[in-house]
């Protein structure tokens, strides 16, 4: 009476359990991974960005330019900058003519037009995640017709005496840091120029880069750069920071963010 039972129950496992295991294993083998993948590549900030100004081909006369945009469904912080992504939160990248000139934590830039050639140009911006990669089917365009008045001088390429090099004046090795501190550096034959972000390079000009743990810039992900600065200063943000030992560096780069000048320094701190 009871052996027809158990003996259907047992073909209904048999029958189950691969169906599981298929399943099972389909899903542990397949599904994380191209997750995983995608994380690494692509940042889909939720952002919906608009240009707000300029408005397409306005003419400017001046030797600056003034963006503003509209951002909704994406947090702006640029104090976590160069440390982990976190959904829906980082900041804007805003490109001249597709050259990267800087991060910004707010959704308005003036941007020099210094070493920028008479005629029309495209401003784009995209949200980038804290650890800098940009969510590129979010980014939004303009463009602008520069006409100068009194154009700027144009700023050539200098022969400085001797090799460049950035040495770090402050925080001094193993001070203790906490909420944010000033990174201070002292660079020698060579200029920094804010104003020529993202411009073409010109020799013996750039700026520095402050990073955190390791000098990677970012752009493919995992970029750990907190800033950049056109100044021997930097004010750097510890919020997404650890506690404990961290390593900062300062790195000299061209106007195209690329190290290529070959100098930088670092200092080991403790964050508290
Ligand atoms: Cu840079």
């Amino acid at each position: 009476m009871r052996s027809p039972f158990p003996r259907l129950a047992a073909v209904a496992l048999v029958a189950l359990v691969p169906l599981a295991a298929l399943g099972a294993a389909g899903a542990l083998a397949a599904a994380p991974k191209p997750m995983a993948d995608h994380a690494m590549m692509a940042f889909s900030s939720g952002a919906k960005l608009s240009v707000l100004a300029p408005t397409p081909n306005t003419v400017i006369t001046g030797n600056s330019i003034a963006t503003k945009f509209a951002v909704t469904g994406f947090t702006l912080d640029s104090g976590l900058a160069g440390t982990k992504s976190v959904p829906r939160t980082g900041h804007l990248h805003i490109m001249l003519d597709r050259a990267l000139i800087d991060m910004y934590g707010t959704p308005d830039a003036v941007i020099s037009l210094q070493n920028v050639k008479p005629g029309k140009h495209t401003i784009s911006v995209v949200a980038a995640s804290n650890d800098h990669v940009d969510d590129m089917k979010g980014m939004v365009a303009t463009t602008f017709v520069y006409k100068p008045t009194k154009p700027l001088p144009e700023i050539v390429a200098a022969k400085p005496a001797g090799k460049a090099s950035i040495a770090i004046v402050s925080p001094q090795p193993g001070a203790t840091v906490s909420g944010s501190f000033e990174f201070v550096v002292n660079v020698k034959n060579f200029t920094l120029s804010h104003d020529l972000f993202g411009k073409p390079n010109v020799a013996g000009y750039g700026h520095w880069h402050a990073n955190v743990d390791s000098t990677t810039a970012g752009m493919m992900g995992m970029g750990t750069m907190l800033g950049m600065s056109g100044t021997n200063s930097y004010r750097v943000n510890l919020k997404g920071i650890a506690p404990g030992k961290h390593r900062f560096f300062a790195l000299l780069e061209d106007n195209q963010h690329a190290p290529s000048i070959g100098a930088g320094a670092g200092v080991t701190v403790t964050v508290k």
